[in-house]
């Protein structure tokens, strides 16, 4: 009896623990139908071009960071696509392989091409990831939507990615994301730099869950996804750190990246797997982003316009300012001058008229003074005669 109930208990128990974890039957469970081609867990790599895709897709499988593939474009870092410039991989490919090599943790890791960038065979790229994920992986149990430490604001190109993104996968997408920080390093330099600029890893997922909440829900009216993405969960990874050097106990960078890349493993283990039968075709997503892509160009096309009119009034005006100062000036140079000679004629008619009344003056005063004289002539004449 004691054992029956021990068994109860233990079942119990055990049911709870399934209904706590809340994506319990993670990994490849028997939904899962092609898991001997794919191993799980499933990870796929996305984000803008050059933040660091195919680099963390290599590390993850124990490969050199700076791994070539002969073969195909996928997995090779800063790959040239063609001809039309570095860092442009256009295919989706999966890879099986061991996580960090370890020979108990089999996986299947996804690399992707740096969407939402405007590329003029987007469409192109973009239906070959959906066929990748849609027809031959069709499980994903981990989305990495990854970011580079210097990206400090969540540029249009991000937003664009993600706006497909939604429209592409769904709301219960975001049940599968993970957000991952790339170039973040634990080294003396990488701490103290971030320390100067005042970013933590609190900091920098705070924001990219801002970004990609504002860029969902301009597609999204459901609340749910808007606490899911409110919620995301973020790894720091640093894919230069060697992992395989000899490290000691309390080295940050070694600690740091254990820590980070288990629990990007055990995310992707725990997650029930996304099916990516309902993923839609993203044409449709593209031609709508295409018109308002058109439509803010027109308005920005616009505003070049009336700024460039606008400067050009700003000149005219300026000018004519310039030009009604000069003549201005002009009449003033000339008023002063025709002042200066009325003066100067004036002055010389005065100074005429003074010297000839002076000179008339000056007549009249020699006889008023001969006079004086005669009369004081006379004067002493008369004192003589007295
Ligand atoms: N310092 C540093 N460089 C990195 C890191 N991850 C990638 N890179 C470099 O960034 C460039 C682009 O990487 P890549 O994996 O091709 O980016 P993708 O376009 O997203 O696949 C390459 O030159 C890589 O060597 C990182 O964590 N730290
Ligand atoms: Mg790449």
């Amino acid at each position: 009896m004691g054992f029956v109930w021990k068994s109860l208990l233990s079942l119990e128990l055990g049911l709870a623990l399934v209904s706590a974890t809340e994506d319990a039957g993670g990994s490849c469970d028997q939904t899962v139908s092609n898991s001997a081609e794919w191993p799980c867990p499933r990870i796929v790599v996305l984000g803008s071009t050059g933040v660091g895709k195919s680099t963390l897709a290599n590390i993850f499988l124990g490969r050199d960071k700076n791994y070539e593939d002969e073969d195909r474009e996928c997995f090779n870092v800063g790959h040239t696509g063609g001809n039309k410039g570095v860092g442009k991989t256009r295919e989706t490919c999966g890879q099986r392989g061991y996580w960090f090599n370890d020979h108990n943790k089999e996986f299947t890791v996804i690399d992707t091409p740096g969407f939402g960038e405007e590329l003029d065979d987007e469409a192109d790229i973009l239906e070959k990831l959906v066929n990748k994920l849609k027809h031959d992986i069709k499980w994903i149990n981990a989305f990495v939507i990854v970011f580079k430490e210097s990206d400090t604001r969540v540029t249009a190109s991000t937003v664009r990615m993600i706006s497909m993104l939604s429209a592409m996968f769904g709301d219960n997408f975001w049940n599968n994301v993970i957000i991952g920080v790339t170039w973040w390093g634990f080294h003396d330099q990488g701490v103290a730099s971030r320390k100067r600029k005042g970013v933590t890893k609190e900091s920098f997922i705070a924001q990219k869950r801002e970004g990609l909440l504002k860029a969902a829900m301009s597609k999204s009216g459901n609340q749910e996804v808007g606490r899911t993405i409110s919620k995301l969960q973020g790894v720091f990874i640093d894919a230069f750190y060697n992992s395989t050097a000899k490290v000691k106990p309390d080295d940050l960078a070694a600690v740091e990246f254990q820590t980070n890349t288990e629990e990007l493993f055990n995310f992707a283990k725990i997650k029930k797997p996304f099916h990516c039968k309902d993923i839609k075709s993203v044409l449709n997503e593209l031609a709508k982003l295409e018109e308002e892509r058109r439509i803010l160009e027109e308005k920005r096309q616009e505003l070049v316009r009336q700024q460039a009119d606008a400067n050009g009034l700003l000149t005219k005006c300026k000018e004519e300012c310039d030009n009604g100062q000069t003549t201005v000036q002009a009449g003033l140079g000339a008023g002063m001058f025709i002042l200066g000679l009325l003066l100067g004629v004036l002055l010389n008619v005065w100074y005429k008229v003074f010297r000839d009344s002076r000179e008339g003056m000056s007549g009249d005063d020699t006889s008023n003074n001969s006079g004086r004289a005669s009369t004081a002539g006379e004067k002493s004449e008369m004192s003589y005669a007295a």
